[in-house]
């Protein structure tokens, strides 16, 4: 990939991070049994992301929509992220979300609209 490329790209990433910084809708002010509930609902999911992906801004807004802390992995700059995502999801490719079920299934969810309905189908 030449310089120039590179370049534009990390720039364009930049602009997304600051359109969404000033546009981000607000997080819900939830009561402190409900955000202990979701808190539990969520604590075993991850989301394997970039920082500057636009797709894992659109479902990291989705996450501040409904007000959900879930853990995030950084799949770039994080070997043992990039090789989990990699080796259990199947493949290099961000937003993707991890789901550990109540029997100790594991899911892994690709692709942001996927990610989203699922999120806004549980909590929403
Ligand atoms: N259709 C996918 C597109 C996701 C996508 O293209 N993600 C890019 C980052 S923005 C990716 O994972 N690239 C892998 C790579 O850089 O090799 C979605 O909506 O989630």
């Amino acid at each position: 990939m030449s310089y120039v490329f590179k370049g534009i790209r990390w720039l364009l990433g930049y602009i997304i991070i600051i359109i969404d910084w000033l546009t981000r809708p607000r997080s819900p002010q939830h009561s402190a049994e409900k955000r202990a509930e979701l808190d539990r609902a969520t604590a075993n999911m991850a989301l394997y992301q970039f920082k500057r992906c636009p797709f894992c801004v659109k479902t990291r807004r989705t996450l501040r929509r409904l007000g959900l802390n879930i853990e995030l992995r950084d799949a770039r700059n994080d070997p043992k992220w990039n090789a989990e995502l990699i080796e259990q999801g199947g493949k290099y490719q961000v937003p993707c979300l991890r789901v550990v079920d109540d029997k100790g299934e594991v899911s892994w969810i690709y692709e942001s609209s996927e990610i989203n309905d699922y999120l806004d189908r549980r909590f929403g």
